[in-house]
């Protein structure tokens, strides 16, 4: 008897992990397809850098850092927006799912890498925001887009979205810090106040930073 319940208990465990890994699986796959745009969209970064590399003899890329939004991130996101949690929404009303984020060394090379890129015939372009023109309120500063690039499976060609954002280096270290100071708490509000007018003034500082490196790498070019 104990034998034969055992038995039932053992395969309704097997029934129910099947059950859960299938309703698991489309979840996986978007999350893989998106995994792949950005690697097609990595490449087509890591292309440009080698080209321009022989070109000028020197990089516009520092970094390339990848992510790919957390499945909490993502259903906070979507209920913010007062949806439900389906892979069609999360395709259709997250931009940002894949996310790449390209340091350049000097504010030109973000301009450059960013007309080669949407140039591309296989590039779509849904938005750009360019919050170094227009730095926002607190002085965050980035090139923001959000594109769509294809990918190639066996049956199929899918387009995915991915969000870029490129910065320059002095740009990133702002945002990395601005980023960690945010999410700490007990500030009262008139510290917190003086706190955003402090990094306000860097946003300024690292601004002047990039150009007056810009100014100097001019300035060796042209005498060399
Ligand atoms: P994570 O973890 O970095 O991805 P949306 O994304 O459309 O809902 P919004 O504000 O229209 O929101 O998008 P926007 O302005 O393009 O900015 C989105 C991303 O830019 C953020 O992602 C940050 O990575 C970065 N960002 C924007 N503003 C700031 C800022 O003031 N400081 C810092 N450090 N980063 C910023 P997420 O979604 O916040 O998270």
């Amino acid at each position: 008897m104990k034998d034969f319940i055992d038995r039932h208990i053992q395969k309704l465990e097997d029934a129910f992990v099947k059950l859960f890994q299938k309703s698991l699986e489309p979840g996986q796959k978007l999350m893989s397809y998106y995994r792949c745009a950005l690697m097609a969209v990595e490449t087509k970064f890591n292309i440009l850098n080698e080209e321009f590399s022989l070109v000028h003899e020197r990089n516009p890329i520092e970094t390339i850092k990848t992510r790919i939004k957390t499945p909490d991130s993502i259903r906070k996101k979507l209920r913010k927006k007062g949806l439900p949690l389906t892979i069609d929404l999360i395709e259709k009303n997250i931009n940002d799912v894949a996310g790449i984020r390209v340091i350049c060394p000097f504010i030109d090379d973000i301009y450059v890498l960013t007309d080669c890129l949407v140039n591309q015939d296989d590039v779509t372009l849904f938005e750009k925001k360019d919050y170094i023109a227009r730095p926002k309120e607190n002085g965050y500063r980035s090139l923001h887009l959000i594109i769509a690039v294809p990918i190639y499976l066996h049956n199929e060609k899918k387009l995915m979205k991915a969000e870029v954002q490129l910065r320059t280096i002095a740009m990133d270290f702002w945002a990395n810090l601005e980023h960690r100071l945010r999410y700490k708490k007990d500030i009262n509000d008139e510290t917190a106040k003086k706190i955003a007018a402090e990094l306000n003034e860097c946003a300024e500082t690292s601004a002047m930073l990039d150009s007056k490196m810009r100014q100097i790498r001019d300035n060796i070019e042209t005498n060399v």
